[in-house]
């Protein structure tokens, strides 16, 4: 059941404490732009590679972003979809998501049945992941027709999450919105973390050093940041943010 790159990201987790992803928002770059993002961000120490954004995209130019960083780095691409659109075959493997606090069906059940088939065919590795939105939720939040855990309600992000795992999701992602003005609370964090016993995964408005070190000491196991590759210092950025994940306090 467990594939070759969820094998890579736990073993990633269990030897490093706690792992960085890099999000290439296909909407907002060239092909070339996603290749020199890509490669530097894997030289400052980032896993992998998600790719995938909150609006619409074609499928040409979506495959491609994808095939453009596989010929650059030979770490695993992860698609990040918030659609059937967001499929492309020359991906390794793709979040296989429910949007959790979802008020429509469509993005809780309804493109995961649309799009398992096409992810059959292209022979792509599921990650089965439950999604969750906190904070003021973004453009994701509206997307998804989410109704957004307030940060001063963990209790209520972490019941979501242990449904999540108790549905036999394997990865649980709080999301507070790329560019949120603020990151998911570290205590947000803790308490969901010590509800559950999968991977917890959270992105959404981390820009910093400190911040990337508050969410890894809270027990974030992955940290995914998206923003902050989209100007010139990628290398700089990403290196910043993996020093904050490495000097957590356990
Ligand atoms: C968004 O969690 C990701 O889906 C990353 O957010 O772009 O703010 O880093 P940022």
């Amino acid at each position: 059941m467990v594939g070759r790159i969820e094998k890579y990201l736990l073993e990633k987790i269990e030897s490093q404490g706690a792992i960085h992803i890099t999000l290439i928002d296909p909407e907002k770059v060239t092909s070339s732009q996603a290749s020199r993002i890509a490669s530097k961000a894997k030289i400052s120490g980032t896993s992998a590679i998600m790719i995938g954004g909150s609006t619409f995209v074609s499928g040409t130019h979506l495959d491609k972003i994808v095939k453009a960083v596989k010929r650059t780095i030979k770490i695993p691409i992860i698609l990040f979809p918030n659609n059937v659109t967001g499929i492309s075959r020359y991906a390794d493997a793709i979040w296989f998501m429910s949007l959790l606090n979802s008020a429509d069906p469509y993005f809780l059940i309804g493109a995961q049945v649309l799009g398992a088939p096409i992810i059959r065919r292209y022979r792509l590795e599921p990650l089965p992941m439950g999604y969750i939105i906190v904070g003021d939720g973004g453009t994701a939040g509206v997307v998804g027709k989410a109704v957004p855990v307030p940060y001063n309600k963990p209790e209520l992000a972490a019941a979501h999450a242990l449904a999540g795992q108790y549905l036999g999701m394997r990865f649980i992602y709080l999301e507070a919105g790329s560019g949120a003005r603020r990151p998911v609370p570290p205590e947000m964090i803790r308490i969901v973390k010590s509800y559950i016993e999968v991977p917890v995964i959270v992105g959404g408005g981390i820009k910093s050093r400190e911040q990337a070190l508050a969410a890894a000491s809270a027990g974030a196991d992955i940290i995914v940041t998206g923003n902050i590759v989209e100007n010139t210092e990628v290398k700089q950025k990403v290196s910043e943010i993996i020093k904050g994940i490495k000097s957590r306090r356990a």
